[in-house]
């Protein structure tokens, strides 16, 4: 049977036709599923989109962008908040306002988990993955007891009943899995009613010569459109009026893999507010040239993220008189907006977002209909990413915080020397172990002999005992005096809100 005339004319403009080659040996679901992936992408957009991928992919093998005569300086001190240079009763009285955001539940958190998580090899979104700790608790499961805790605690300082609404950005990959997962998991006793997931859109992969790739006789190989896919999505669904209902005045998006991450952070929050900023970044002090995690700077005199698969080895290696690496203000994904400025950027700029260019390996069936994995990069995946908005900001802000205490991203797999799951596991446990010992605790072996205390740790090394402590008991180390004070305890040991109980009648 010949394909619908109108279909075949559409894509034939585009120059697509090959798209329907196969179209007479699809079964009648095959062929319908085939018209409605299509029917989303209108022929024409999709020949654009086509004839863009190759074009960006040709103007990236020309080199990173500022060879092609653009300069890039870091982001001047003045404007580079610090928790590690601040005093003080500076961040306490960011932290206070933060809270007093939160108590009027106008902070809303956003995470981003559309990604596919491919360098950790999982099959399952990111968010479910277990790390081994020994609560055996999943990322997801951490971030949902961080809001539960913020909640209480900023409604306890302000003696209000707050909310902070998670929105949650999935995509065709993640969405059905991580719904499931939620309801599997009672929203993690959160009110699912504040929990709102939304669906970001996917783009076709395409050719060097600019065609659209079938993975399948009747399936065009799709991928979401890049975190910065996130502006559309807003608007897709209808997410920026339901902010506006709620109240939401100051969204802190992130991503989904950072095991540290202190969502709706209150002092982040309170230092964007008390600058007037309309957005802001977090930031860590870039580790090593090749880290792979963006630069925070200026490119002709405005904010941006240069992209560790975007910087030139020379630019990512330059140091200062001091050692330091020039371009140290290190990306962790971790961004303030105020709900004002994704309004004008969701109806103003998206558009104008760059299309990064991703090269990557693609499955599709060649025109004899075998399906081929490739053994070198054939497909183009173009991306918008979330932090190209920050050019348009009128307040831009970054703030510097400190690795071990909030940045530890989940990409690898065991088997990579970095981001790994053992590093995030230690990273955790290394913290909770620095608080219980500032919080005055012990710890023992199983003989009941102390295990000596070891204050400095390298960050490639276990902590000597073992101690995981619950979100519900402790958002970021505080009130922990009261339970361990002075006492001692067994490791491997977990605080968590039924030893809380224990503790107290102990
Ligand atoms: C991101 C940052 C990088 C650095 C690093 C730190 C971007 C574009 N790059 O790089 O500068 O901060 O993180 O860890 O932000 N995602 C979606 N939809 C997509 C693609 C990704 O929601 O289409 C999510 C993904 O689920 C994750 C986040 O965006 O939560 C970051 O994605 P990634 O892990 O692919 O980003 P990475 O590590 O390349």
């Amino acid at each position: 049977m010949a394909p619908p005339e109108e279909l075949r004319a559409r894509l034939a403009g585009a120059g697509q036709s090959h798209l329907l080659r196969f179209w007479a040996e699809l079964a009648p679901a095959e062929r319908d599923s085939l018209r409605a992936a299509l029917a989303l992408l209108p022929a024409e957009e999709l020949g654009a989109h086509c004839r863009r991928a190759a074009a960006e992919a040709r103007a990236a093998e020309r080199g990173p962008p500022e060879r092609s005569g653009r300069s890039m300086e870091p982001v001047p001190a003045e404007f580079l908040g610090s928790v590690s240079r601040s005093e003080p009763a500076t961040l306490a009285r960011w932290e206070a306002e933060g809270f007093r955001q939160i108590s009027q539940s106008k902070v809303a958190v956003l995470l981003l988990a559309g990604g596919q998580g491919t360098r950790l090899g999982v099959a399952y979104p990111k968010g479910m993955y277990r790390v081994g700790l020994p609560s055996g608790k999943t990322l997801y499961q951490i971030q949902a007891e961080r809001i539960r805790k913020l909640e209480q605690l900023a409604g306890k300082k302000y003696s209000t009943t707050c909310t902070i609404p998670w929105y949650i950005m999935t995509s065709e990959f993640t969405l059905g899995p991580t719904e499931r997962f939620f309801i599997e998991h009672d929203y993690f006793d959160l009110d699912k009613t504040n929990v709102i997931m939304f669906e970001q859109r996917m783009l076709p992969a395409v050719t060097f010569d600019g065609k659209a790739i079938l993975e399948q006789k009747g399936k065009v190989a799709m991928a979401p459109d890049g975190n910065g896919g996130l502006y559309r999505a807003l608007v897709d669904n209808k997410i920026l009026d339901d902010m506006e209902r709620r109240g939401i005045q100051y969204i802190h998006v992130y991503c989904v893999d950072n095991i540290l991450v202190k969502m709706a952070d209150p002092v982040f929050i309170g230092f964007c507010v008390s600058k007037g900023a309309d957005c802001g970044a977090k930031v860590v002090e870039k580790a090593y040239p090749t880290e792979p995690v963006g630069v925070v700077c200026r490119v002709d005199g405005v904010y941006q993220v240069v992209e560790y698969s975007e910087i030139s080895l020379e630019t990512a290696q330059m140091r200062s008189p001091d050692g330091r690496l020039v371009y140290s203000a290190g990306n962790i994904c971790n961004h303030f907006f105020t709900l004002g400025f994704l309004e004008t950027v969701a109806q103003k700029f998206e558009p104008q977002l760059k299309q990064h260019v991703a090269i990557k390996k693609v499955p599709y069936v060649d025109e004899e209909g075998n399906l081929v994995k490739p053994l070198k990069p054939n497909g183009i995946k173009l991306e918008k990413f979330v932090f190209d908005v920050f050019q348009f900001s009128k307040n831009f802000v970054a703030f510097e915080v400190l690795r071990e205490e909030e940045f530890s991203p989940l990409k690898n797999a065991d088997t990579a020397d970095t981001d790994t799951p053992t590093a995030a596991r230690r990273a955790l446990l290394s913290q909770h172990y620095r608080w219980a010992l500032k919080a005055g605790a012990r710890f023992l072996d199983e003989n009941g002999s102390r295990i000596p205390e070891k204050l400095n740790l390298s960050g490639t090394e276990d902590p000597p005992a073992v101690c995981e402590i619950s979100p519900l008991v402790s958002y970021f180390g505080e009130g922990l005096e009261a339970h361990m004070r002075s006492k001692a305890f067994y490791s491997p040991f977990i605080l968590d809100e039924s030893k809380i109980e224990m503790l107290e009648d102990a």
